[in-house]
């Protein structure tokens, strides 16, 4: 299904020379996306298909509800920067990004790794019963009562219901990441045309992948998920301040520094 040549492989990770080459041809770059996304993707779907009859109990359920708002809220963060933390090393690994600046890859990594956790997450979800693998097990909403922010809950579960109705294959997913992340118009960009000439290449081998599956329709449909994931992301932002300003020495103290560093 997906023939990934080999030989690309040492090349594009080792020496940025290629690196630097391949956003040139669309097809190695697509090819480089792909293996990162299959590389940093935490788990395959073709494994939890066997997972998915493993529920949290009542009593399981029951004690994520007993625990404090702000015990949930840095076990949330702790789990969450561990996905972030994924999404860092599946950017490194695509050619287009690694030739950015510093500074832009950080702040393409701010404004966009919680987005790409958000379409990762749709991997993990079963739309039959509409949970989510979290913690080794499939969690619905109920879970992540404690939180105390079932609005946003509510948003990411449609989210990801939403994402799983347009039946994605990995390939597509890891292009579509890629260019969440890769996103020209995000604020503070020192060079935004150098940004804006990656996205142009990632949207590119998007288009071209779609075509090839015959799935041209599919990007109005993207996005529009990315404006969807835009609002989410804000409602995060929002609910981070609000959480920073009741529990501010958890905030401060207890949240994992990457966490910290990319949401703060
Ligand atoms: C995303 C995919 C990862 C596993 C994973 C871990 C934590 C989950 C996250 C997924 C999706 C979003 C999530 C999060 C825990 C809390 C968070 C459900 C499934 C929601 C949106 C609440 C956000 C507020 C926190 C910052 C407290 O492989």
């Amino acid at each position: 299904q997906d023939r990934t040549p080999q030989v690309l492989q040492p090349m594009a990770s080792a020496y940025s020379f290629a690196g630097e080459l391949s956003f040139f041809f669309p097809d190695e770059l697509c090819a480089s996306i792909v293996r990162s996304h299959r590389e940093t993707s935490q788990c395959r779907v073709e494994d939890l298909q066997a997972l998915r009859w493993k529920l949290f109990s009542r009593e399981e359920i029951q004690a994520y509800q007993n625990k404090s708002v702000d015990e949930m809220w840095q076990h949330c963060a702790i789990r969450l920067t561990d996905a972030v933390q994924y999404v860092v090393e599946f950017a490194k690994h695509i050619p287009g990004f690694r030739i950015l600046s510093q500074n832009d890859q950080i702040a393409l990594l701010k404004m966009g790794s919680m987005e790409v956790v958000l379409v990762r997450m749709s991997r993990l979800f079963n739309t039959e019963n509409n949970t989510v693998f979290f913690d080794g097990k499939f969690a619905g909403t109920e879970v992540f009562k404690s939180l105390a922010c079932g609005d946003l809950i509510t948003a990411v579960f449609d989210f990801a219901h939403g994402m799983c109705a347009l039946k994605l294959t990995e390939q597509q997913i890891a292009l579509f990441s890629a260019l969440v992340l890769i996103n020209a118009d995000r604020p503070c960009l020192e060079d935004r045309g150098r940004v804006q000439r990656v996205q142009r290449s990632v949207e590119l081998g998007l288009t071209h992948i779609l075509h090839r599956d015959n799935q041209d329709s599919l990007m109005h449909k993207l996005y529009q998920r990315m404006a969807v994931l835009r609002s989410l992301c804000g409602l995060h932002m929002e609910k981070l301040r609000w959480f920073s300003q009741r529990y501010p020495l958890t905030a401060h103290s207890l949240f994992p520094p990457l966490y910290k560093e990319l949401f703060a």
